[in-house]
């Protein structure tokens, strides 16, 4: 018998009791235990119950826009909409195994679970997730390898009128199998813990997604000036270097917002600690590169070098905030540093320490700070990790084996370094970036997808990943621009900058013992097209801000797959090679040496060439010019699109932002407006304009009008492509300056 709880329903056979939690009406939760009492969610979950809106009647449970019924004896669950459509199937509940059986019943595509490799779609594939430093474990980023750095244990199953998402709360090593073992069930099972999931109803994905925000977080509101292009290197050693690539980057016209230190400007890798004899006067060399325009990220490692009067070292040791070994010796393993411990970021009280050490840094100037190894990685054990029996101690005193804390270590450092940032200056918004994730960080940290390689494969297959991990929650994420590992070329670096430009985040990054690829290393006619398209980005800004605003609040990735706006058409179910950057910009990437040419697909309606304002018609594929300096580009017929003057950095005093309407059928759009630094516009210190174009007898209407005005409206140029006669334009405005140019 289903009985009612304070948080949904619970129904026991044998000793085994399956929880109903109902989070939403589209959102439910199906936790298996032994108890009568629900399970705590891990860290990733955040959202609560607070009305149940439910009934039930026998063995079914109706919420506003599910009918959940569930067998009494096998415990098994089947999900309806209302139109009566079977969502769902359990095929087979195995506690002991925790391992969940479905039927695919209808969906056409499975996608998701954060940052894989390969294709898209997952159907007809399988996944495991176990956060892994990939390129300690195998020497390239490669279809055969799946643990990745980060693990999200989030998919979504799609068809033209429905879709779902499973996120199912285990942070033990899961596996995923989408009907690649049996055709038609898809599975999926963990290697501890408990089976504990959420089922997110959502006819179109978007709905999907922002279930899964809602649940696990939203992106908050980046720094705008960290949109800005970024330039890395492992490593520029010493003062001398860095101030050269910063000039350089000046001199050559290059807009540029971000500098990073790799781990060489450490004291023999010590975290906290700067090598004075490489930079010297580091506060000062910070201020001067503030002066022109510079933001300075450092990264540290959670590997913290076993010495003695090393203060990180002594401090940690002496409050016992150190793993353990299953023994209860503090774990010693290798990272750079050579011997080094592990803070246990499990605790609040470690976290809290450990976000307070950043200090110092950020007295310094620093202004972001860069989270790598956090999987964690570990150069000592063949696991390339620390032992799964290393031992963490949880808020409770409870002791939790590394092998269900895993894939949750550098979520819970970003949570540390995070809000220790925020800590430290309360009115600027925090950049963090991680290498290792799981479902939720999003709520702390930008995300790279750690260390590929500078081959096209590469570059090629960091798109559908983008849209993958976009689809999983995670909104400001990039790869390493150029490659990472190996020596780029002038012709892969100037293709992969295209690219880039709609990254959220956009930094090149090589590593140690590689060619210099800085903008200006190959030969001048890459970095004259480089230049062109860093600026192209500088441009894109204001739609790029608004783009992290809207995901800020809804979970909208900004690399869109383009089902997520024609989920419809099935023809955009398995388009790995283009996206959608926003809602409104079609981006077909080159991802091959010498093309020139290739396909694009347009869905239906019409589009314009960006690059000639030629207006095209979709539902078919065409094919596109891409000589070296063009990556093909459409803009969707009705877009109105934000156009900032070309700036060398980001800052928040440009006076006049360009409107360009892209006249389609009728269409309206908000821009908006804030610092870009500080948390004021959550007091509502921002201002918000809103723009709507109808064509009506013979002319076109555009209208401007001001919604919230707590922050500053620059002056606006519109310009409008798709209609020729100027003079049959009525503008309406006011207290808005605006010209039609
Ligand atoms: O073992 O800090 O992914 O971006 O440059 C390599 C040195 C350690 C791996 C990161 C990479 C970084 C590098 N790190």
């Amino acid at each position: 018998m289903i009985r009612k709880t304070n948080y949904g329903y619970v129904v026991d056979k044998n000793n085994v009791f399956l929880h109903i939690g109902i989070y939403s009406s589209n959102v439910i939760r199906l936790a298996y235990t032994n108890d009568n009492s629900l399970p705590n969610s891990t860290f990733a979950v955040i959202k609560e119950i607070n009305n149940i809106e439910a009934s039930l009647d026998g063995n079914k449970i109706m919420t506003e826009n599910l009918d959940i019924t569930i067998d009494d004896v096998t415990l098994k669950v089947s999900i309806f909409n209302k139109e009566g459509v079977l969502l769902s199937k359990d095929r087979n509940i195995d506690i002991n195994m925790i391992n969940v059986e479905k039927e695919i019943l209808w969906e056409q595509g499975f996608y998701g679970l954060g940052e894989k490799y390969g294709w898209m779609n997952h159907k007809g594939s399988k996944f495991s997730n176990w956060n892994t430093d990939v390129l300690g474990v195998t020497p390239l980023h490669n279809a055969t390898v799946d643990e990745y750095h980060t693990s999200i244990p989030f998919y979504i199953g799609l068809d033209r009128d429905k879709a779902y998402g499973i996120y199912f709360d285990n942070s033990f090593r899961t596996k995923f199998d989408f009907g690649r073992e049996v055709e038609d069930i898809l599975s999926f099972s963990a290697e501890d813990g408990i089976i504990d999931y959420y089922f997110i109803y959502g006819e179109k994905v978007s709905n999907v997604i922002s279930g899964f925000t809602d649940l696990t977080g939203n992106m908050p509101l980046p720094r705008k000036e960290f949109l800005g292009f970024q330039q890395c290197r492992w490593s520029y050693e010493n003062r001398e270097e860095l101030i050269e690539v910063a000039h350089k980057m000046r001199e050559e016209n290059i807009p540029c917002d971000v500098l990073y230190l790799d781990i060489d400007y450490m004291k023999d890798y010590k975290v906290f600690t700067i090598d004075s004899k490489k930079f010297s006067e580091f506060k000062e060399m910070i201020s001067h590169l503030k002066s022109i325009g510079y933001k300075v990220v450092v990264i540290i490692d959670p590997g913290v070098k076993v010495e003695k009067n090393y203060w990180v070292y002594e401090e940690g040791m002496e409050k016992d905030y150190f793993v353990k070994d299953s023994k209860g010796d503090v774990y010693i393993g290798e990272v750079w540093p050579g011997d080094s411990v592990f803070p246990d970021f499990l605790r609040s009280e470690v976290r809290k320490w450990w976000g307070a050490l950043h200090k110092e840094l950020i007295m310094d100037g620093i202004e972001g700070i860069w989270n790598d190894m956090n999987e964690p990685a570990n150069f000592n054990d063949d696991s390339k990790t620390i032992p799964k029996d290393t031992i963490h101690i949880d808020d409770n005193g409870d002791k939790k084996e590394h092998k269900e804390i895993h894939n949750l270590y550098g979520f819970y450092e970003a949570e540390a370094t995070y809000n220790g940032l925020l800590e430290i200056q309360p009115e600027k918004r925090p950049f963090v970036l991680t290498r290792a994730a799981f479902a939720g960080t999003q709520r702390y940290s930008a995300l790279w997808t750690g260390d590929n390689h500078s081959i096209w494969e590469h570059m090629e297959s960091s798109i559908p990943m983008f849209m993958n991990l976009g689809l999983s929650g995670y909104t400001f994420i990039g790869a390493d621009v150029g490659g990472f590992a190996g020596d780029s070329n002038g012709e892969l670096l100037t293709r992969w900058t295209q690219l880039g430009v709609f990254t959220p985040l956009f930094r090149n990054h090589s590593a140690k013992d590689t060619l210099h690829q800085e903008p200006w290393c190959f030969e001048r006619k890459y970095t004259d097209i480089i230049r062109k398209y860093t600026e192209l980005r500088y441009r894109f800004i204001s739609y790029l801000y608004n783009l992290m605003r809207e995901s800020s609040l809804n979970g909208s990735p900004v690399i869109r797959p383009l089902f997520y706006h024609y989920q419809q058409d099935e023809k955009t179910y398995n388009i790995n090679d283009q996206f959608l950057f926003g809602k409104d910009i079609m981006v077909c990437p080159i991802v091959k040496p010498g093309m020139t040419k290739r396909m694009v697909y347009l869905p239906e309606g019409e589009w314009y060439d960006y690059w000639t304002k030629e207006k095209l018609v979709g539902g078919e594929y065409i094919i596109a010019d891409a000589p070296l300096d063009i990556i093909p580009i459409y803009i969707k017929a009705g877009g109105i699109i934000p156009e900032d003057e070309v700036s060398q950095f980001i800052s928040n005093s440009n006076d006049i932002l360009y409107i360009n309407i892209y006249k389609g059928e009728e269409s309206k759009s908000k821009i908006y407006f804030d610092d870009g630094t500080t948390f004021n516009y959550k007091e509502g210190l921002y201002s918000e304009i809103e723009i709507a174009v109808e064509e009506e007898d013979n002319h076109l209407n555009i209208s401007l009008s001001i919604d919230k005005d707590n922050y500053r409206i620059p002056k606006i140029k519109l310009r409008v492509f798709g209609w020729e006669d100027k003079n049959s334009i009525n503008l309406d405005f006011s207290e808005i300056e605006v010209e039609l140019i």
